[in-house]
């Protein structure tokens, strides 16, 4: 494949890149950049040169699938190419359309003149990948742009429309039409005895560069000890202040090579291209046709309901909301309202688009008023026989040809599929509370899901701003299902002598946002109760008691009564130790006939990550789940899994197969559920031949 097209039209040479979909600056592709520069400085009929790129691209930077492999490196670097663009003899301008980032920006800086579309978008978003512009763009940039603007586009990672940089050095020109032509135009236009404009000439322009470092240095230090990419930043652009300049390209490389290898780094291009790999379905062709979505109807106006309802308001598409009683409606309708209203007082919507959202919104008591809605998703209580009876109702009125969804949790998609005469049309769309907020989509593909209605819902998830991942049906489909092997081994390490705040506070260090049993006085422990307790009715004699379950009896609910795991004093939601509690789990041990021992913070972790990576790897060889970073996407965006962790799956691997099951089985030597620390088979197979989960 051609990676770049050179052409040459009065006297202009134009080298046009040429690897989609974003040209990413793969080593084809420098090496046909540097080869057309060559040509043209060696054809005396050549003025100048232009580069340029798509309409969708000019470059998305250096190619990421590239990253961590020998390519990456190899001759032309990046920096090479752009010394060559700047050493050039004849004048190099960039004609920049669609997006211009990281690496694709640095570049189009050693060109000695930049002519972009008003609409381009362009930034150095590195730092979101945990490293920083490593092509010279800490020096460039602020030379351009000076160093407050520089330092913020850097350290943010921002991406901005070109014309809102119109005034500064970084172009010579913004155009609203075709910027490769008026590329051309400026090129035939610059005189030929004119000194060449190079950005490694020009000074930083730092009025008060102290402060503002001062400034920067303080706001990066919080986040600083999980994610170094934005303190390293401000220190590489600070070095374009008071380093020459080859000093400060030298000073951005040690920085840039210290952060590629970091696991923060590491985790985050990890979660770059699991986000992208997770809407890849093997047996569902990228071209498949999508069913139209122009009406929503939304089955049950609460909390999951109004905010299932928000996602396609704020999408632009119509929504029908269904149900039983006028007043819960009405309470649904003022709910959906007043969300959209304390969004406006954060000044992140108008009052016009409060409006526009709520007059897409209709209410209806009757199924009847669903018949012409493209997509149906019910968001009823959770219990089968409910959604039998809604099921059956859908089925009676819904359009042929119309997705039906159950937003359920953990019930079995496939027995609900049966309760129609279409179960090709129905799936799974499993929102996360708030479901406004919460990015995580897990779609429920049923035994009998039709590829066309998999291959709508997710490109319809992508559209109303979430992260899908597809599951297949088990009890608690995947974040769920590991969700509950996360707090069995929570439970039985706390059985085993740590206290609920000690296990809290372990796993809030390893980057939690908070540690399950926080969570479970948030959440409210009357709600595991009550399953618990229709478990217990179905086997009396198989059923297994919990410390939860005496909490429970002794009316601590959680936050919600100022006690559970915890004491909350007065309204106070700061959880306090509570001896009663640590009262009420010694006894539980004594009559489980357990001695509390010494936990470490590190076994706590290693036993309740491990215990996610491990029912991670069921889920996979089971094949609920397609790959083992759909995975981590899944626990990334629904549970709160850190992200300079990379999820459960990737920091498993990074910790080592052979670790995590050697820990497995040392766990489950001296557990009560010696099972339940089992390493998957998949597992032990991996930690044998070392290789990656997939
Ligand atoms: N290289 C190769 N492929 C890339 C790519 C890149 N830089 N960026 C995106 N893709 C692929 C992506 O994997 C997907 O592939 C397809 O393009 C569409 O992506 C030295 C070292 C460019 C704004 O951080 O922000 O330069 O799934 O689904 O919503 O300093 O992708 O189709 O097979 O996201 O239109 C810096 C990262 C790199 C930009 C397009 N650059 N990319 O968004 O589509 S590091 C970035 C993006 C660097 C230098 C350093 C977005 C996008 P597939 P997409 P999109």
């Amino acid at each position: 494949m051609d990676h770049a097209f050179y052409e040459e039209k009065d006297g202009i040479a134009v080298i046009t890149f040429n690897n989609p979909p974003v040209n990413g600056l793969s080593h084809g592709l420098r090496k046909a950049i540097v080869e057309g520069v060559d040509r043209a400085n060696n054809n005396t009929a050549i003025r100048a040169i232009v580069l340029g790129g798509t309409e969708r691209a000019f470059s998305g930077g250096a190619d990421v699938t590239e990253f961590g492999t020998p390519k990456a490196g190899q001759a032309p670097t990046l920096r090479t190419v752009i010394e060559v663009l700047e050493q050039s003899a004849k004048p190099v301008v960039a004609a920049i359309n669609g997006v211009c980032l990281g690496g694709g920006l640095e570049l189009a800086l050693g060109a000695h003149y930049r002519v972009a579309a008003a609409a381009a978008r362009v930034g150095l978003p590195e730092v979101k990948l945990g490293i920083l512009p490593g092509a010279g763009g800490t020096q460039r940039l602020p030379r351009v742009l000076g160093l407050e603007k520089a330092l913020n586009m850097i350290v943010s990672g921002q991406v901005v429309k070109a014309a809102t940089l119109a005034d500064s050095a970084l172009f010579d020109k913004v155009v609203e039409g075709d910027p490769q032509a008026a590329a051309i135009d400026f090129a035939k236009g610059l005189a030929s005895d004119v000194p060449l404009k190079r950005v490694r000439d020009l000074a930083v322009s730092d009025a008060d560069a102290d402060a503002l470092l001062l400034n920067a240095r303080n706001a990066v230090k919080a986040g600083s000890a999980r994610f170094p990419a934005p303190a390293a930043c401000v220190e590489a652009v600070a070095a374009s202040t008071n380093m020459a300049f080859d000093d400060g390209l030298a000073f951005e490389r040690q920085q840039f090579t210290q952060l590629l290898n970091s696991s923060e780094s590491l985790a985050l291009r990890h979660v770059f291209a699991a986000e992208r790999a997770a809407t890849k379905i093997p047996d569902v062709p990228a071209d498949t046709p999508l069913r139209p979505i122009n009406r929503v109807g939304v089955i049950g106006a609460g909390t999951m309901g109004g905010g299932i309802s928000m996602n396609y308001l704020n999408a632009g598409i119509p929504v029908v909301l269904l149900e039983q009683k006028e007043e819960a409606l009405q309470r649904g309708v003022a709910t959906i309202r007043k969300n959209y209203e304390n969004t406006m007082k954060k000044g992140r919507i108008t009052a016009e688009q409060v409006e526009e959202r709520m007059n897409l919104l209709s209410t209806t008591l009757s199924y009847d008023a669903l018949g012409e809605v493209d997509l149906v998703i019910e968001a009823v209580f959770e219990d089968m026989g409910v959604k039998e009876v809604v099921f059956r109702e859908l089925d009676r009125v819904i359009k042929p040809g119309a997705i039906l969804a159950s937003n359920t949790s953990t019930l079995d998609v496939d027995q609900i599929a049966a309760f129609t005469k279409r179960p090709q049309d129905v799936i799974g769309l499993h929102f996360f509370s708030p479901a406004n907020v919460m990015k995580l989509l897990e779609i429920v593909r049923g035994a009998k899901t039709a590829k066309d209605v998999l291959a709508t819902c997710i490109d319809m998830g992508k559209k109303i701003g979430k992260k899908p991942v597809v599951s297949g049906v088990c009890d608690g489909f995947i974040g769920n299902r590991m969700l509950y092997a996360y707090r069995d081994a929570a439970d039985e390490v706390m059985l085993q002598g740590a206290a609920p705040s000690q296990i809290d506070r372990a796993l809030e260090n390893f980057g939690f946002a908070m540690g399950p049993y926080r969570v479970g006085d948030l959440a409210g422990l009357d709600i595991g109760w009550a399953i618990r307790k229709r478990k217990k009715e179905a086997d009396p004699q198989g059923y297994e008691e919990v410390v939860a379950d005496r909490l429970c009896e002794a009316g601590r609910f959680g936050q919600k009564t100022g006690a559970g795991w915890y004491r909350y004093v007065a309204g106070d939601r700061k959880p306090q130790v509570d001896p009663e509690v640590e009262n009420l789990i010694e006894t539980f041990r004594k009559e489980k006939g357990v001695t509390s021992r010494k936990i470490s913070d590190q076994e706590i972790v290693e036993r309740c990550v491990y215990a996610l990576a491990n029912e991670g790897a069921k889920i996979l060889e089971e094949g609920i789940a397609l790959r083992a970073s759909d995975i981590d996407i899944v626990y990334l965006n629904g549970y709160g899994f850190p992200l300079h962790r990379g999820g459960p799956m990737h920091y498993a691997q990074q910790a080592g197969l052979f670790n995590v099951v050697r820990a497995l089985r040392q766990f489950g030597a001296t557990s009560a559920r010696p099972q339940a620390w089992q390493p998957a088979a998949l597992l032990e197979k991996h930690a044998e031949s070392g290789d990656a989960l997939k």
